[in-house]
């Protein structure tokens, strides 16, 4: 794809030349070269300024730096950073307990990464499904959706319905039936005895911030605890505060078995993952069952407690919700329909749809960025949306402008 003309300096084209030569080709960036992040805002190597609205896709709802976790950083890392799980350390617990009680749940797990967290969810659905449902040995099935994003191990791209995330990545682990998202029935018909879990996004964020029909959510609860079926929901992209919520389930009470969180947990600051939920489940692992050398350890504990504390002392669940329904209502209106197919979203989790014959997403998001707005392309016709929550009403004004300005018609860029 042709890179587009941003003034790039030589600094800023030394690092991007570093990246090629060095670097697995895994990702396709905007030339945009960050060195500082505050709040809302961004600079890059030759000071220029840009409006973050990806937040590293929801991991820095908090913010960037945010000043307490830098100071929970520096205090923490003064003391101790890492013990293993074969002793206790004194933010464990305490990030257990505080954790657990935002979820209203027994118990949770610490991991690293969304996709360990996923992993772990499966092999606590698997082991309930052996030990309490009584499934053959061997036999369990999970159902998830298609266009699912759950994470890159080769356990989760096998149950990937995207070819270029599964292409000569097998063989692939067995046990996973796809159905399609946003379908209840589909659901009900894909329930057999051997029926683990039921695993899904509550928006789909890769396949492009895709919102299930009203109703879909508790009516999915309702299904699975009918038939005995663990309800997981992966809140990774979705949980704390960016669709309004602490919890995007919690916008149609529902009441998983099986909680995942990651990105935001750390704040930004540190990779924390985790897997919350009943004793009934969580309960049913031994000592040697499952782990992790980092998980845990209590410099992500620490940083993870002050990141929640964030959440809920700067209610912004709150501003999310508000902010996200202003920025819907507005571009909704003055996006012209000739380009705009849609805007939609929750929360502070929004995605512009254009029409097919509107050019490619990367050319909006290549304009918006030599404007000084940053937000990604997902698939070639949709772009998402997702500020820090802690943006400004000054910076959600500006950044509106420059939206509307780059998908009027009359600067439709191609
Ligand atoms: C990348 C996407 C977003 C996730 C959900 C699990 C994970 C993710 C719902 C795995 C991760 C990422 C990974 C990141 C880009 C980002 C992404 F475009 F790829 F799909 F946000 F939309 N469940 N999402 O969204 O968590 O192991 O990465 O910590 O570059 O692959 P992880």
């Amino acid at each position: 794809m042709a890179e587009m003309n941003l003034p790039l300096s030589d600094v800023g084209r030394g690092h991007i030349s570093l990246n090629d030569t060095y670097g697995a080709h895994n990702y396709h960036p905007l030339p945009v070269v960050l060195a500082r992040g505050q709040g809302e805002w961004v600079w890059d190597v030759d000071g220029k300024r840009y409006l973050d609205m990806l937040s590293a896709y929801s991991a820095v709802n908090q913010g960037h730096v945010h000043p307490r976790m830098l100071e929970t950083l520096i205090e923490q890392s003064s003391r101790i950073t890492l013990t293993s799980r074969a002793f206790y350390n004194d933010q464990l617990g305490p990030w257990l307990k505080e954790l657990t009680e935002i979820c209203g749940m027994d118990r949770a797990l610490p991991m690293n990464s969304g996709a360990e967290a996923v992993e772990t969810a499966v092999k606590l659905a698997r082991k309930w499904g052996y030990k309490t449902k009584k499934v053959p040995s061997e036999q369990a099935e999970i159902i998830v959706c298609d266009a699912n994003f759950h994470g890159r191990t080769t356990m989760i791209v096998g149950f990937s319905s995207d070819p270029q995330y599964r292409a000569d990545f097998g063989p692939f682990a067995g046990g996973f039936k796809i159905i399609p998202y946003g379908d209840s029935d589909a659901l009900r018909q894909a329930i057999t005895p051997n029926t683990v879990g039921f695993l899904l996004e509550p928006i789909q964020g890769e396949a492009g911030v895709i919102v299930p029909p009203p109703g879909y959510l508790i009516e999915c609860d309702r299904i699975c605890k009918e038939n005995n079926v663990l309800f997981i929901v992966d809140e990774i992209q979705t949980g704390l505060c960016r669709t309004g919520k602490t919890f995007c389930y919690q916008h149609e009470n529902c009441s998983p078995e099986l909680l995942i969180l990651g990105k935001a947990l750390g704040g930004g600051f540190y990779p924390i993952s985790a897997v919350v939920g009943s004793d009934a489940v969580l309960g049913l692992l031994k000592p040697g069952d499952h782990g992790s050398t980092f998980g845990g350890n209590p410099l992500a504990c620490a940083l993870s407690r002050t990141a929640l504390k964030i959440l809920q002392d700067e209610n912004l669940a709150f501003r999310a919700d508000t902010l996200g329904k202003r920025f819907r209502t507005q571009l909704t209106s003055a996006l012209p329909k000739s380009v705009v197919k849609e805007v939609r979203g929750k929360g502070l989790l929004n995605a512009i749809e254009l029409q097919t014959d509107a050019g490619p997403a990367r050319l909006y998001s290549e304009q918006l960025a030599l404007r000084g707005l940053l937000a990604k392309e997902t698939r070639s016709t949709t772009i998402r949306f997702a500020p820090p929550l802690v943006i400004s009403d000054e910076a959600m004004d500006w950044a509106l402008k420059q939206i509307e300005d780059v998908f009027s018609v009359q600067r439709r860029p191609n």
